[in-house]
């Protein structure tokens, strides 16, 4: 931490990684955060509770004092004085927000401190790092003063296929569907978002997280690279779960690359090999891709990799590492090696085949996955009602369905806390998306058994003629 300041007419503790300069400030990320408390009950930090959406890039600054440190396990990021056990953590009632340079790079941390943590005391060992605050900003907006979103200048957008690219005959060119798949949380779509360098899937620690496929378009001089990021095959328990794993295997036969996925961390299950042997079937070049080769082996010292060569004829084996960036330019040198000759199939500048809308409640689904437990965020399907674009913010009305009502209760939370929570940070996601300031309208209703229900099914848009 290079330094801090407090605004107590706001509130607000600001942790500082640069010196900040006015209009350095592009966007924001809002995350739950804690206060880390010496035995005194002086704040000497703050833990950050992270989801998947931030990558380790992005913390480069943060990461750079000597006491901070990223727990990976539960995407913990720690901002500390010293290297001690808090004597106490304390929950803060609202989110931490994280400051983000132009360029995505965590430049700062905002908490919002109630009055009885604003004493001289409390603040006592922040007290060397703590500057005045600047009590007249340019934008009244803390010590620095935030640029406007980026604003999305849609003639240039038409304009963004570079000149070189549109150049090319589609006689030079080289097209083809490149499928991720694999067992359920291997990191499918991860590697996608990595690929891509933008977020079009979302992402969990848990189990089943994509519904049905997406699409990530990679142009590059010469070449376009249409990768399927597929729901995880697994044993079904229900119909969404049975459409899921038939979306994914249906991707397999018009594949011209397969990447079979696994977690090189944990030995190969049954599911693993079960996959395999489909994507034996298929006709497109086998990739067997090693991911999580950063994370230790389940078993010390255990190398599964035979394991995994075992289950098949595969063209090429690669280790990666999807979260950290690792390994691939080379992976995609070798799919771009086994493309077919053809024209671009997507417009050049298209990144994906989902649009804003379904994107904004995917990311909605997704923070309810991180912060619900167990089958609640599994029975959660989000219809968008409403999306008007007013003169200073779009206005989005979303209804979360759920199946009992007890899952309602778990999702609005004590005092409507839950939601809250999920509202607050899947605003964020959606205004960094759309470049400008979003309303987030959520309800929520009681749909009994939808992911056994053909026709809820059918409306809720989970149905296989809306994906071939
Ligand atoms: N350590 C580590 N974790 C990773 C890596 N890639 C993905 N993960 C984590 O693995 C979990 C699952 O990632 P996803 O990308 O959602 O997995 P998926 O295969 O798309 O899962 P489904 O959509 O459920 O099939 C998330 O918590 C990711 O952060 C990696 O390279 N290293
Ligand atoms: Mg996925």
């Amino acid at each position: 931490m290079k330094y801090c300041s407090l605004d107590n007419d706001a509130g607000t503790l600001y942790f500082y990684f640069l010196d900040l300069e006015a209009g350095q400030v592009a966007g924001m990320m809002e995350y739950p955060a804690h206060l880390l408390l010496d035995a005194q009950g002086a704040i000497f930090g703050c833990r950050i509770d992270l989801d998947d959406e931030v990558i380790l890039s992005q913390l480069e600054l943060a990461l750079d004092g000597p006491y901070n440190w990223l727990d990976g396990q539960y995407g913990h990021l720690y901002i500390r004085m010293a290297d001690e056990e808090p004597a106490e953590v304390v929950d803060l009632d609202e989110t931490a927000v994280l400051d983000l340079d132009a360029g995505d790079l965590v430049v700062g941390v905002e908490l919002m401190l109630p009055e009885e943590w604003r004493t001289p005391e409390r603040l006592a060992r922040l007290a060397p790092l703590l500057v005045p605050f600047d009590d007249e900003p340019v934008a009244g907006e803390g010590p620095v003063v935030f640029g406007p979103p980026a604003i999305v200048d849609e003639a240039a957008a038409e304009e963004a296929v570079p000149p070189e690219l549109a150049a090319i005959p589609p006689e030079q060119w080289r097209s083809g569907f490149v499928a991720l798949v694999g067992k359920p949380n291997v990191g499918k779509s991860t590697l996608l978002n990595a690929l891509l360098g933008e977020k079009v899937a979302i992402v969990s620690p848990r189990p089943q997280t994509t519904r049905v496929p997406v699409r990530g378009i990679l142009t590059r001089p010469g070449e376009q690279i249409i990768f399927i990021d597929t729901p995880g095959i697994h044993e079904p328990d229900h119909r969404l779960g049975k459409l899921m794993v038939e979306l994914a295997e249906r991707t397999l036969p018009n594949a011209d690359v397969i990447c079979f996925m696994v977690d090189i961390s944990q030995p190969p299950s049954k599911l693993d090999r079960m996959i395999a042997q489909q994507v034996q079937r298929a006709r497109g070049h086998k990739l067997l891709v090693l991911n999580k080769v950063d994370q230790k082996p389940r078993q010390p010292g255990a190398d599964y990799l035979p394991a995994y060569r075992e289950l098949g004829e595969w063209d090429m084996e690669i280790a990666i590492s999807a979260y950290r960036r690792l390994g691939l330019a080379a992976l995609l040198s070798e799919i771009s090696a086994r493309l077919p000759a053809g024209p671009p199939l997507y417009p050049l500048d298209q990144i994906t085949d989902q649009n804003e809308q379904q994107l904004a409640a995917e990311f909605v689904r997704e923070k309810a996955l991180f912060y619900l437990q167990q089958e609640v965020p599994h029975a959660i399907a989000i219809e968008v009602e409403e999306w008007i674009e007013k003169e200073t913010a779009t206005y989005i009305r979303m209804t979360i369905n759920v199946e009992k009502e007890s899952q309602k209760g778990i999702l609005i939370g004590a005092g409507g806390g839950m939601l809250k929570k999920i509202g607050s940070a899947a605003r964020s996601s959606i205004e960094r998306m759309l470049g400008r300031p979003v309303f987030l309208d959520l309800w929520v209703k009681v749909r009994p058994n939808w992911r056994d229900d053909p026709s809820a099914l059918g409306w809720l848009g989970y149905r296989a003629k809306n994906f071939l």
